[in-house]
C-alpha cells in the first residue's frame, strides 16, 4: 500500500487537475463505464481537502505539561483498579498493545510500568481551541470532527496557495510552534480519503493521496479501514468475498443495498473514489445522548430498565435545553465481554419527551439480551435531530396532548417543555 502513496516532497507539490466549473460540468455529463473513465471522473471533480488530527492528543498534552512523563508510556483515563477505560495513550504505551477504549485494568496488565493520568478536559479544550483557530487563517471551510481533528477545504484558500500539501505542512509546523504538539495530516480530493490518509503516517506524519492515485489506493485498502465498517460489517463483507475496496467494484448498487442497506450506496461510491460530502463549517449537531459505565456489571432486567429510564430522563433534559427532538431513538448496550450493540427505532413525528421515549423501551430492550447477560455500559441517544424550521410545527402539534387548552397559549417553547414529565 505504501507504494501507492505519494510521499511528500515539498519541492514537488503535485499538480491538481483542472477544477474549473466548466470542466466539472463537462465531466458530470459523461457517462462512466470503465475504470479509466472512473479515474478521470475522480480527478476532474477534485477538491483539495486536508484532514488534520493531533497525535495521542490527551497523552501528548500531559507529556508536554509534565516533562517527567516524556518518553514514558502514559495512559490517560480511569483508575486501573476500577473499571475505567483508556481515553488516550502515548505511542510508548501503544508499543505494548494498549489502545483507546480498552479497560484500564487490561492496559496495566499489558504495560505494568505505564503511568496512569486522570484527564484534564479543560486543558484539552483550551489547546483544541488554539489549534482550530490556526485553521481559519487558511479557510473558513473548517469542520471540526472532535476535540483534536478537523477537515479543511482549501480548494480556494485565503492565502491563495495552490498546493494543499504545502498548506498542510505549514499548518503542522504552526501547530507545533503554537502548542508544542505534533499533528498528522492527510491530503486528498475528498473527506473519505483525507481522513484515511491522516492515519497512514502517524505520529507526526503526512500522507497525500493525489486524485489520480485515489482508485489505486482504495483498490488495495482493506474494507475494515473504511468509514462506517465496524466488526460486524467487515465480517459480512468477508463472507461475500469483499476484502478490499477493489473487491467492491464487482458489486452493483442493488446488490450492495440488499446486503448493507443505505450504507451500501456509500460503499458503492467510495469504491469509485466518489465522496461528494462537503466540508461543513457549522456542522449541525447530529445527536444528543448520554451513557454510563457501571462499577459492577448489572444483569437484573429491572435494574437495566431503571437505569435506561434514568438515561432517557437525562436525554430529554438535554433535548429540552437544546430546544429540539430527533427522529431516531437508540439504545446502546455493552456486555461484559465488551461486545457492543445498538438498537434503534424511528418515528417521523420524532422523540421529544420522556413519555415518547419510555414507550419505546420495551420494544428496544426486547431486542437485546438484557436480563440474561451481564451488562457493563448502557446508553441512550436521540439522533436525526430536527432543525429549527422543522421544530416549531412539530412541537406545536404536541401541545394539546397533556395540558388543558389555553393553559400555555402564547409561549410555545415553555409549554412544549413543560409537557415533559419529570
Ligand atoms: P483520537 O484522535 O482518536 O486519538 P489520539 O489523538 O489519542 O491518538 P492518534 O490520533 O495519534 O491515534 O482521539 C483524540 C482524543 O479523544 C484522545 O486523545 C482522547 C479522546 N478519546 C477518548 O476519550 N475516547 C476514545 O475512545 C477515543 C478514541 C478518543
Ligand atoms: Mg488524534
Ligand atoms: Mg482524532
Amino acid at each position: 500500500m505504501i507504494g501507492l502513496l505519494y510521499i511528500v516532497r515539498l519541492e514537488q507539490p503535485f499538480a491538481w487537475p483542472d477544477n474549473s466549473a466548466d470542466n466539472r460540468q463537462r465531466q458530470c455529463r459523461s457517462k462512466i463505464r470503465t475504470i479509466s473513465e472512473i479515474s478521470t471522473s475522480v480527478m476532474s471533480h477534485s477538491r483539495k481537502i486536508i484532514h488534520i488530527d493531533m497525535d495521542a492528543f490527551f497523552a501528548s498534552v500531559e507529556q508536554r505539561d509534565y516533562p517527567e512523563l516524556r518518553g514514558q508510556p502514559v495512559i490517560v483515563g480511569g483508575d486501573p483498579k476500577g473499571r475505567g477505560v483508556v481515553a488516550a495513550c502515548s505511542y510508548e504505551a501503544r508499543a505494548f498493545g494498549v489502545h483507546s477504549a480498552m479497560a484500564c485494568a487490561r492496559a496495566q496488565r499489558l504495560c505494568p510500568r505505564a503511568v496512569f493520568v486522570k484527564p484534564r478536559m479543560e486543558q484539552y479544550q483550551l489547546v483544541s481551541r488554539k489549534i482550530m483557530a490556526l485553521f481559519y487563517q487558511y479557510t473558513t471551510l473548517v469542520e471540526p470532527l472532535s476535540v483534536d481533528e478537523a477537515f479543511l477545504d482549501v480548494t480556494c484558500n485565503l492565502a491563495g496557495e495552490p498546493s494543499a500539501t504545502r498548506i498542510a505542512q505549514v499548518l503542522r509546523q504552526t501547530i507545533y510552534e503554537a502548542t508544542g504538539l505534533t499533528a498528522s495530516a492527510g491530503v486528498s480530493c475528498n473527506k473519505f480519503l483525507a481522513k484515511i490518509a491522516s492515519g497512514q503516517n502517524k505520529p507526526n506524519g503526512i500522507t497525500v493521496i493525489p486524485p489520480d492515485r485515489a482508485l489505486a489506493f482504495i483498490g488495495t485498502l482493506p474494507v475494515g479501514k473504511f468509514y462506517g465498517v465496524g466488526g460486524v460489517t467487515e465480517k459480512k463483507m468477508h463472507s461475500l468475498g469483499i476484502r478490499t475496496g477493489g473487491d467492491l467494484l464487482r458489486f452493483s448498487q442493488q446488490q450492495l443495498m440488499e446486503a448493507f442497506g443505505k450504507t451500501g450506496l456509500f460503499f458503492y461510491d467510495i469504491a469509485r473514489g466518489r465522496d461528494q460530502r462537503p466540508v461543513e463549517p457549522s456542522r449541525i449537531r447530529k445527536s444528543i445522548g448520554t451513557e454510563t459505565t457501571f462499577a459492577e456489571d448489572i444483569v437484573e432486567f429491572e435494574q437495566v430498565l431503571a437505569i435506561v429510564s434514568d438515561l432517557v430522563g437525562q436525554v430529554a433534559l438535554l433535548l429540552e435545553q437544546k430546544n429540539t427532538g430527533g427522529r431516531t431513538l437508540s439504545l446502546k448496550l455493552r456486555y461484559s465481554d465488551f461486545t457492543t450493540i445498538t438498537r434503534s427505532c424511528s418515528s417521523p413525528k420524532g422523540y421529544f419527551s420522556v413519555t415518547e421515549m419510555l414507550a419505546q423501551l420495551p420494544r428496544l430492550l426486547a431486542a437485546t439480551e438484557a436480563g440474561r447477560r451481564k451488562i457493563r455500559l448502557l446508553g441512550v441517544t436521540v439522533s436525526n435531530l430536527f432543525n429549527e424550521k422543522e421544530r416549531s410545527p412539530l412541537r406545536f402539534r404536541q401541545l394539546p396532548l397533556p395540558f388543558p387548552p389555553g393553559k400555555f397559549s402564547g409561549d410555545l417553547h415553555t409549554s412544549a417543555t413543560a409537557s415533559q414529565p419529570r
